[in-house]
């Protein structure tokens, strides 16, 4: 990292990293270029800038698929682990699932019933150390998180395994559960990763699967699974929407019923400031104070702005 870099800098840095949508991201991206003092030592860190601003570009990017429910993971894996499978069971799409390699040919997304809300869930083509679809690096990296999708029976596997680990670099994409190396690149976004070693169902006694949670490494939650018979899949469906880091928080106007069909979705941390935003940007200009049903001190306790929600709080905003 070269010397001199602004505080400013490193703000637009960390917007980036949070960023969720590509366009928060570029607006980051061209906040960090312009801040960067343009000297011999800054050369390498304009260029890898330049090169992730390409990478998040929407108009580069034939595998984008719009982002719906809670959030968005992208399926990733070698032919034939059962990607489609794992999609037509846990959502209600039906993409093509066959006893042959690279059956799935595009991008396709479904949505995972959890609770009171969805999360998309995007199938792709099989990547090989020979093939990847150019745009899988825009899918993944776009995507909030990554589920690498294995079959624990197959004997290639610790080749599948770089192939995805090489995948997430190209993509710039750093397992959440991993520390960040010292000199990791500005432009990397820590994001969960999860992997699900499948077809658990041919392997009675979990040696395999085993196997396969070493070939990950650590920082990786494994989750053995079995598309076919549906074991596991209640916990994987937990983990998904767990490890997207998000809270779930049903509005209320003064004097009515809270809304408890259509939870509004924000980030862990979020405050009731963030909320009404969301509502309403009026709404969140002219708030005063809020009322809080659930992980408040009582029932109806009166907040401020600042205040830190909880999954499942019922707000009323009073502007
Ligand atoms: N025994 C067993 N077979 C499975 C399981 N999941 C998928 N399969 C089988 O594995 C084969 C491949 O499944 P797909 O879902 O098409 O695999 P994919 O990863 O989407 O493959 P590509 O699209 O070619 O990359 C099919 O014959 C499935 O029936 C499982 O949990 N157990
Ligand atoms: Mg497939």
């Amino acid at each position: 990292m070269p010397a001199n870099l602004p505080p400013q800098y490193k703000e637009a840095e960390q917007r980036f990293r949070e960023a969720k949508s590509h366009e928060e991201k570029l607006e980051a991206l061209r906040e960090m270029m312009a801040l960067l003092p343009k000297h011999k030592g800054t050369d390498k860190l304009q260029a890898d800038l330049k090169h992730a601003k390409h990478v998040g570009a929407r108009h580069f990017d034939p595998g984008h698929v719009r982002r719906e429910g809670a959030g968005q993971w992208a399926l990733i894996g070698p032919p034939n682990a059962g990607k489609s499978a794992l999609l037509k069971a846990l959502t209600h799409a039906h993409p093509e699932v066959a006893p042959y390699p690279f059956t799935t040919h595009a991008p396709q997304p479904g949505m995972m019933p959890f609770e009171d809300l969805q999360v998309q869930l995007v199938d792709t083509p099989a990547v090989t150390a020979q093939h990847a679809e150019p745009y899988m690096t825009n899918l993944v990296h776009s995507a909030d998180g990554t589920l690498l999708v294995l079959d624990v029976t197959a004997d290639d596997l610790e080749d599948g395994v770089a192939v995805l680990h090489a995948l997430l670099e190209r993509s710039h994409v750093w397992p959440a559960a991993r520390p960040l190396p010292a000199d990791a690149p500005p432009f990397l976004l820590q994001r969960p990763v999860l992997a699900a070693g499948n077809k658990c169902d041919l392997d009675p006694g979990g040696t395999l699967a085993a196997l396969a949670r070493d070939a990950l490494g650590p920082g990786m939650p494994f989750l053995p699974v079995s598309a076919e018979r549906g074991t596991g899949l209640d916990e994987l469906r937990r983990a998904l929407f767990a490890e997207l880091r998000r809270i779930r928080i049903y509005a209320k106007e003064p004097g009515k019923k809270p809304d408890l069909e259509r939870p509004f979705v924000l980030m862990h941390g979020a405050t009731v400031h963030d909320l009404a935003l969301q509502v309403h940007k009026d709404i969140a200009a002219r708030l005063k104070y809020a009322r809080l049903w659930g992980s408040a001190k009582f029932e109806g306790q009166q907040v401020d702005r600042e205040h830190v929600l909880n999954d499942r709080d019922v707000v009323e905003l009073h502007a």
